[in-house]
């Protein structure tokens, strides 16, 4: 009893303190893992103080740079996860980029590799990069997951996963899915939130490989994610769903809220499989389609969905969904020509929409649980059509006139992230060198000029030192002069 309530307090004590852990590939200090200075070096050795801390939730903040699961070449090593953690990446200790307020997963990219062995050669890589087995509370925010190769980018048995911000690119699986896998017929549940599945490969479902198990209720979430370029070998271009028979009433849910799907392939279902392995009256599978665009996959709409067994539900609204008509349901016809959503630059993966796209305030903001945000990070919620009232799009991003996506086309700059609070990138799209920016306040007053000494095409300037607000930018170069809006917040 005495030794109980010591652990008690003791635990109290430990939960009380930050539990935050710090890893820098490029830590000099003494590597305990306490601060940026001191970070570990290696994301294991901060998995394991995480692991060792039961009852306790940890940060672990991971600086830019590429982490591999081990210098060895064990393909079997991964980063597992236990429960109650937090791992964020987009952090640069030298750039300032040092918490939460300040990390940038755009521009600090921290990647989660499985290219172990011989770099550049797959066939030697992790089968996969990350894995939980019975694990709960667990959060990926700003992180890349990429080239595993056997079973799969992320692996999950009876987990519990919120990913947010993430990438999972190019992970290969052998037998299951390319990106994420839940396996073992069992009750994971994961939120995934403004994030991408891009050249995953696996054999049935390319980016995601569900294989569920009775629960009474479970939801599995999808909001703002990018799906393209998937490949599946058997079934489900994008997702393979499969839920074993049940004994009790149980109701398994699959909801897509402003995702988009383009460029996947399968044999059998180019963008999701679902398989309700028998017939079984109490168990009831959903997919729940809302602002979603589905489109240009590999069969253009002859092959997007195929549903086995009979208690399968469908629901889609203000959906485009290539092949069938939603535009009872506040969708558009998936069969009309007109309805293509005018992606602005699929081929360099870029799937903002034009202006004139038919998917622009056609979504409804009833059905956004999590996000506030599009995939760029900017506003969820604009009038696009500028018909005076707020609407969400369709898809994982949103159409801002004021910010003027075709502007930029035009213009041929990028710049991200908007808003923001620290730092901002400037990017030629057609290789001009920046030579000078100037920030107006709305009054037109500059309050800050910049002269680029080494002329280049792509600048990162900082904004730390301006006030909250609008801001005008005009960005010169030796050809060009251009303004773009831009929000300090
Ligand atoms: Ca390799
Ligand atoms: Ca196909
Ligand atoms: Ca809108
Ligand atoms: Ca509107």
């Amino acid at each position: 009893m005495k030794n109980t309530t010591l652990l008690f307090v003791l635990l109290l004590g430990i939960s009380g303190l930050q539990a935050q852990i710090y890893v820098d590939i490029n830590a000099s200090g003494t590597n305990d893992g306490t601060s940026w200075n001191d970070a570990y070096t290696n994301l294991q050795d901060a998995i394991n103080e995480a692991t060792n801390s039961p009852g306790v939730e940890d940060d672990i903040f991971i600086s830019e740079g590429v982490y591999v699961p081990t210098e060895t070449t064990n393909r079997f090593f991964s980063f597992d996860l236990p429960s109650d953690v937090n791992v964020y990446g987009g952090f640069s200790p030298s750039n300032g980029a040092i918490d939460l307020d300040t990390h940038d997963y755009r521009t600090y990219e921290t990647i989660l590799s499985g290219d172990i062995g011989v770099e550049g050669d797959a066939s030697d890589n992790s089968n996969r990069v990350v894995k939980s087995i019975a694990s709960f509370n667990i959060l990926i925010d700003g992180v890349t997951i990429r080239e595993a190769n056997g079973v799969g980018g992320i692996e999950l048995y009876e987990s519990y996963y919120t990913i947010k911000n993430c990438r999972i690119l190019n992970n290969t699986s052998t037998e299951f899915g390319g990106g994420i896998n839940i396996l073992g017929e069992a009750k994971s549940v994961i939120t995934c939130l403004n994030s991408v599945f891009r050249g995953n490969t696996g054999v049935k479902g390319g980016a995601l490989h569900l294989d569920l198990g009775p629960a009474l209720q479970n939801y599995q979430t999808f909001e703002g994610c990018v799906f393209q370029d998937n490949t599946a070998t058997e079934h489900g271009g994008a997702i393979y769903l499969r839920k074993i028979d049940s004994d009790f009433f149980a109701e398994t849910f699959l909801d897509l809220t402003n995702c988009t799907f383009t460029e996947n392939a399968a044999p059998i279902a180019d963008f999701v499989y679902f398989d309700a392995l028998t017939d079984e009256s109490l168990t009831q599978l959903y997919l729940r389609l809302s602002n979603t665009i589905v489109w240009n996959n590999e069969d253009e709409g002859t092959d997007e969905i195929v549903f086995v067994g009979s208690f399968v539900n469908e629901y889609y609204a203000n959906t485009l969904l290539q092949g069938f008509d939603n535009s009872g349901n506040g969708g558009l016809d998936g069969n009309d020509a007109a309805s293509n959503p005018l992606f602005l630059d699929p081929a360099n993966n870029d799937l903002h929409v034009e202006s004139n796209s038919p998917v622009i305030d056609e979504g409804d903001d009833f059905f956004i649980q999590f996000i506030s945000e599009d995939l760029d990070g900017l506003n969820r919620i604009i009038d696009g059509d500028t018909n005076g009232t707020e609407r969400v799009d369709f898809g994982a991003y949103e159409y801002d006139p004021g910010l003027g996506l075709n502007d930029y086309q035009q213009n041929e700059f990028v710049m991200y992230p908007n808003p923001s609070s620290n730092v901002l990138n400037i990017e030629s799209r057609v290789s001009q060198t920046l030579q000078s920016i100037s920030i107006y306040n709305v009054l037109g007053q500059e309050v800050k000029f910049i002269e680029f000494k080494n002329l280049n095409t792509k600048k990162q300037i900082s904004v730390a030192d301006i006030q909250t607000g609008m801001y005008l930018i005009e960005i010169r170069t030796s050809e060009s002069a251009t303004t773009q809006q831009f929000i300090k917040n």
